[in-house]
């Protein structure tokens, strides 16, 4: 009997190395342990031996088994990874997976698009410290001591025990004399950057927001020119063509000084609620550097003009995607990206 099982087993191995498919594993399965092989008629058998015997032979024999059985399981499985390997084919036309990408703040798409506006006019993109000192945020661009300006109001101050003043800038203009006294004319400029208020928020109010100034010096740079490039420029950003008008106002680093404002990009100047049916819109500050600033910046006087500008990069995003309240853009509520 021993010799028996031990021979049963034997040639079950064999069969089982030699398997060389699932079928043809399963017909060994069935040879050597289904209910009509061998291995169920020794089991059944071990019934009739006397205890002696059945002690001896019953764990060899299910030993025996046992291992067949294990053998079986592990060629079967090798089997199957064989037949994944061979079937599980890559289709290399098949489009891929859309990977799950973030999406810019509308904020950062419109201020890609002024770059680009801009740069394909020749200008060139600069930055300056957004911590800033006294001089270069108020006195450099000429804004006097007594100015509204530097009241505690509007101003973020920061402590700093002894040493030059500093502030959180309140305008980009700040970069013009820092650009001066690195640059001679002519150039052409645009500084967008973050900037800093201590105001009450409101639908169209930050205390931090963001401004492009842009600057513009030579030897015979006119309000003309600033009229041709904002026009130029307000027209690429819309897709359509923009106005741009003029209204005499006081900035103390400009002379003469202006507020601008835009044809209506919804009625085209024709009047509808949203320009308050002036067919105008409000954009921003402007003016012809004024003498003093230049000469902050190392020029010497009278050899040189330019004129600057100065905007809310939030108010024209608003514009562009018709969003209502500037509070939206820090809010960090991604359904605010989402739509962009
Ligand atoms: C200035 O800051 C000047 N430096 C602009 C300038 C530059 C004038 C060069 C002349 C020459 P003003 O304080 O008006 O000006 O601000 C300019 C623009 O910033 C405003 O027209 C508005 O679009 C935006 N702005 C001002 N305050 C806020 C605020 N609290 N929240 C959002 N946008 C604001």
């Amino acid at each position: 009997m021993l010799q028996k099982i031990s021979q049963l087993e034997q040639s079950a191995l064999e069969a089982i190395r030699a398997a060389t498919t699932q079928d043809e594993l399963e017909q060994v399965r069935v040879i050597y342990l289904g209910k009509k092989s061998d291995f169920t008629a020794i089991m059944k058998s071990l019934g009739s031996l006397d205890a002696d015997q059945k002690r001896e032979i019953g764990p060899i024999a299910n030993a025996a088994r046992k291992k067949v059985q294990e053998k079986i399981q592990s060629k079967q499985q090798e089997l199957e990874d064989a037949f994944d390997a061979q079937t599980q084919w890559i289709d290399v036309t098949a489009p891929g997976k859309r990977d799950n990408l973030g999406h810019l703040n509308p904020l950062s798409i419109v201020q890609r698009d002024i770059e680009d506006i801009f740069t394909s006019m020749g200008f060139e993109i600069s930055d300056g410290p957004e911590i800033e000192t006294e001089y270069y945020n108020f006195d450099a661009v000429n804004v006097p001591d007594n100015h509204p300006a530097r009241d505690m109001q509007d101003t973020f101050w920061i402590d700093a025990p002894r040493g030059e003043k500093h502030v959180l800038r309140t305008h980009t203009s700040s970069v013009q004399v820092r650009y001066m006294q690195q640059h001679t004319p002519p150039y052409r400029i645009i500084i967008p950057g973050r900037v800093f208020r201590q105001e009450a928020t409101d639908a169209s109010h930050e205390h931090t927001f963001h401004q492009l100034e842009a600057l513009v010096v030579g030897e015979n740079v006119s309000v003309a020119n600033f009229l041709d490039i904002a026009q130029s420029f307000f027209s690429a950003f819309f897709g359509r063509e923009i106005k741009v008008r003029l209204r005499p106002s006081y900035f103390p680093f400009v002379e003469p000084g202006f507020e601008f404002d835009i044809s209506c990009t919804i009625c085209s100047g024709d009047g509808c609620s949203a320009c308050q049916r002036t067919g105008w819109i409000e954009i921003g500050g402007a003016g012809m550097v004024h003498q003093n600033v230049l000469e902050a910046g190392g020029y010497e006087k009278g050899k040189y003009t330019g004129f600057a500008w100065g905007f809310g990069l939030e108010r024209l995003a608003m514009m562009k995607y018709k969003i209502d309240d500037i509070r939206h853009f820090h809010s960090g509520d991604i359904r605010v990206s989402e739509q962009f």
